[in-house]
């Protein structure tokens, strides 16, 4: 739902919540009543001023009411025992990691540059072992370390204080970008004269150049042997938004290890710097007075959802999210931004929990922008492995990117030296009720008439990646269903153009986007998030099995009808067959079942994977950004389990070659019947620019769904009572 409050009004609550969020945010603490499986529905109401709601019966409206939440604890990091051996690393835990990195011989002469700490996850079998209560399986950090020119994967013993594994990678492609990384890198082509100059001529003072760190890709030997980074430059005189005003064709390749520039490619001197005007998104650059108005609409009063006693979601020991009839473990991470683990959900009929997926998280990203020329060609993203999804999430804006009542966690990461640092509010977690309806019907001869409403629960974060802005969110229904949404925002990568109008474009003549304003040009471009989903549907045995639709002919005389359709059932057995490319004229559903696990009348229980709208990569399959971007050259892909098999383009995707991706694993062809499974769904966009997109993109979303079919015996929301005042 979209929250367009009305100038004073919002400012005010917006002025409450700041103080309320500062003193009671991060005191939230879950309410300590499980939840119930069944909806009370006195709690959801929307709080409204439209006269036919609430309003006047709780008249909630004139208070903050985040006051109202449960108050305990602060969270205590420098004590917190861990509760969930799938629990990230403490700060505590991320200093330990530092000391025994310290005294580790090879890093004592010099020591390297950490660009990853995270949780080294237990094995599968120790979690699934696992019970409350019991002790942990032993707790290890996973680290990428970086040091003249070696990447060095380790794993280490918590207990023991102990490097456990160490390997040297020197071969094709390097850890992700740390911000200090970046920061040097967009400094670096300040020193040096021959940029400078090719700056002010453009106009541009110094000081008002904003230079950005960008991955190069790779294209050839040309740029092996070193880390590069390409820098671009803006100027952000006049507005916040200096995305909009590129110094174009300015091209600076900076060699990180050495801080020094390598080439400079300057090839835009005739384009201007798009003006200032109309770029900027900040809400105090706009003249709010009421006489101006803001948007000349009829203006839309604050609106938000009320839950007078409060959530009915429980966070436990900091991890572990009840709610409904779902349980599963949340945590943060640097490079997938946000971990789903240990999702089951509770059967109607036995009350017992069922497993649905062991695992599910953003596994990698593909961003290849459609410019061949020398200050494009370039800009191909793989920004989970170049920049980190987690690294890239900032905090959420409590009201605005996540409503009243939502639970916030925080990240805790290491910095390039080691240190841990705590990137608060960085995921959050509520329910959400959209005025849907879970089912309903009106019988026309018995007046039955039953209905239910929708409420779900939602756990989000937003990465911004340099310009633009991903809005990730995992959504809980009671029914069953997970649905996986990505949403698009921020800012478009746009390019210089000396065109001020399209009367201007030549009938033959062909730009790279649509012109968004004067002299800027929207480039085309794609996105693909692709998901990594280890379903244990019912257990980790499971098969997966493409369910064909058929057109079936009658025979002459048979049958008034010509056609009608039919389901076939094929079950992959190994890699290949499990390569999907979808087709709207040759459809299939995708079921992964659990064969040893039968309902009540025979059917496997599954869950299938429902693609929504989604586009496909249509770049030649040989072209060297689809060759690291490989892993979306089908929509579905299914793999045995394998923990070494996490990151769709490899664990080192800088300037990688793409001989680590998931198309790469696939081509083994391994057996995938009867075992344990990883499924893979890509979600892609095509991206055409318009001008609604400047100077920020509203957000554009979509989504795909993890569905029970036949999982339960009957629809599994039958008992949920309706909604009564
Ligand atoms: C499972 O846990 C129990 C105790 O909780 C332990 O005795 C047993 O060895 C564990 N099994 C495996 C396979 O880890
Ligand atoms: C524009 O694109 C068309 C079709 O791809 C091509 O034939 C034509 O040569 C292009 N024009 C210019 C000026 O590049
Ligand atoms: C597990 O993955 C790694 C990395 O791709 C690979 O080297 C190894 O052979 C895989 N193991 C199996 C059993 O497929
Ligand atoms: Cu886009």
């Amino acid at each position: 739902m979209d929250h367009v409050a009305s100038p004073s009004r919002c400012c005010l609550s917006l002025f409450f919540l700041v103080v309320a969020i500062t003193l009671l945010v991060r005191s939230w603490h879950p309410p300590s009543k499980t939840a119930s499986s069944f909806l009370d529905c006195s709690q959801y109401s929307l709080w409204c001023t439209s006269k036919n709601l609430i309003q006047a019966k709780s008249n909630l409206h004139d208070k903050p009411l985040l006051i109202k939440q449960p108050q305990v604890v602060l969270p205590d990091y420098s004590s917190k025992t861990h509760q969930h051996p799938l629990d990230p690393l403490t700060i505590q835990e991320i200093n330990q990691v530092l000391a025994i990195l310290s005294s580790f011989p090879p890093f004592l002469s010099s020591f390297p540059s950490i660009n990853s700490v995270s949780l080294d996850e237990p094995e599968k079998s120790q979690v699934l072992n696992w019970t409350i209560g019991h002790p942990l399986p032993p707790r290890k950090a996973f680290v990428i370390a970086y040091l003249e020119g070696q990447s060095h994967i380790l794993s280490l013993d918590l207990a023991s204080n102990k490097v456990t594994s160490h390997e040297i990678k020197s071969n094709s492609g390097y850890p992700i970008l740390s911000k200090e990384d970046m920061t040097v890198a967009a400094q670096v082509p300040f020193s040096n004269p021959g940029f400078n100059r090719a700056v002010t001529d453009r106009g541009v003072a110094l000081s008002d150049t904003v230079c950005v760190a960008l991955a190069p890709g790779w294209y050839g030997r040309e740029e092996e042997g070193r880390r590069i980074v390409k820098v671009q430059c803006f100027s952000s005189q006049g507005t916040s938004n200096y995305y909009m005003r590129p110094i174009e064709g300015l091209t600076i390749t900076v060699d990180i290890d050495k801080k020094q520039v390598v080439r400079i490619s300057n090839t835009g001197r005739e384009i201007p710097i798009p003006h200032a005007t109309n770029t900027d998104y900040k809400y105090d650059s706009f003249n709010n007075s009421p006489k101006e108005g803001l948007l000349n609409m009829r203006p839309i009063n604050l609106i938000s959802m009320v839950q007078p006693k409060g959530p009915s979601f429980s966070v436990e020991d900091g991890h572990v999210v009840k709610w409904a009839n779902w349980e599963f473990h949340l945590r943060p991470d640097p490079r997938a931004g946000m971990i789903i683990s240990r999702a089951m959900v509770r059967d109607i009929e036995s009350g017992a929990m069922r497993s649905v997926m062991y695992k599910g998280m953003a596994s990698e990203l593909f961003v290849p922008y459609m410019d061949p020329s020398v200050g494009w060609y370039f800009k191909t993203y793989i920004d989970a492995g170049e920049y980190g999804m987690g690294l890239s999430a900032f905090s959420l804006v409590p009201l605005n990117d996540c409503p009243r009542n939502a639970y916030y966690m925080d990240g805790v990461f290491a910095a390039a030296d080691g240190r841990p640092f705590v990137r608060s509010n960085m995921i959050c977690v509520f329910e959400r009720y959209a005025g849907e309806i879970g089912w309903r019907h009106y019988d026309v001869n018995n007046k039955v008439r039953e209905s239910r409403p929708k409420v779900t629960l939602v756990t989000r974060m937003a990465a911004s990646v340099g310009n633009y802005d991903y809005i990730i969110d995992w959504e809980f229904q009671m029914d069953g269903l997970i649905r996986i949404k990505v949403g698009l925002t921020g800012m478009l990568m746009v390019k210089g153009t000396p065109l001020q109008n399209m009367n201007q474009v030549l009938p033959h003549e062909n730009t790279s986007g649509t012109l968004v304003s004067e002299n800027v040009i929207g480039v085309l471009h794609d996105h693909f998030v692709t998901f990594y989903l280890d379903m244990d549907v019912d257990g980790p045995v499971n098969s997966f099995v493409k369910v064909n639709l058929v057109k079936e002919e009658t025979s002459p005389g048979e049958s008034p009808r010509k056609s009608y359709l039919r389901t076939k059932r094929h079950v992959a057995r190994s890699e290949r067959e499990a390569q999907i490319k979808l087709k709207l004229y040759d459809p299939s559903e995708f079921h992964v079942v659990n064969p040893e696990k039968k309902s009540r009348v025979g059917n496997p229980s599954g869950y299938k994977v429902v693609p929504g709208a989604t586009a496909a990569s249509l770049l030649d399959i040989n072209d060297p950004p689809q060759v690291r971007g490989a892993f979306t050259n089908n929509q579905i892909w299914v793999t045995p389990y394998n923990r070494s098999e996490e990151w769709a383009g490899g664990l080192l995707v800088y300037q990688g070659k793409g001989d680590d991706t998931l198309a790469v694993w696939s081509e083994r062809d391994r057996a995938i019947e009867k075992r344990d499974i990883v499924v893979w769904y890509t979600l892609g966009f095509h991206h055409i620019p318009c001008q609604e997109d400047f100077p920020i993109m509203p957000t554009v979303s979509a989504s795909f769904e993890l569905k029970p079919v036949n999982f339960f015996e009957r629809n599994p929301i039958l008992r949920v009572p309706p909604c009564q005042e």
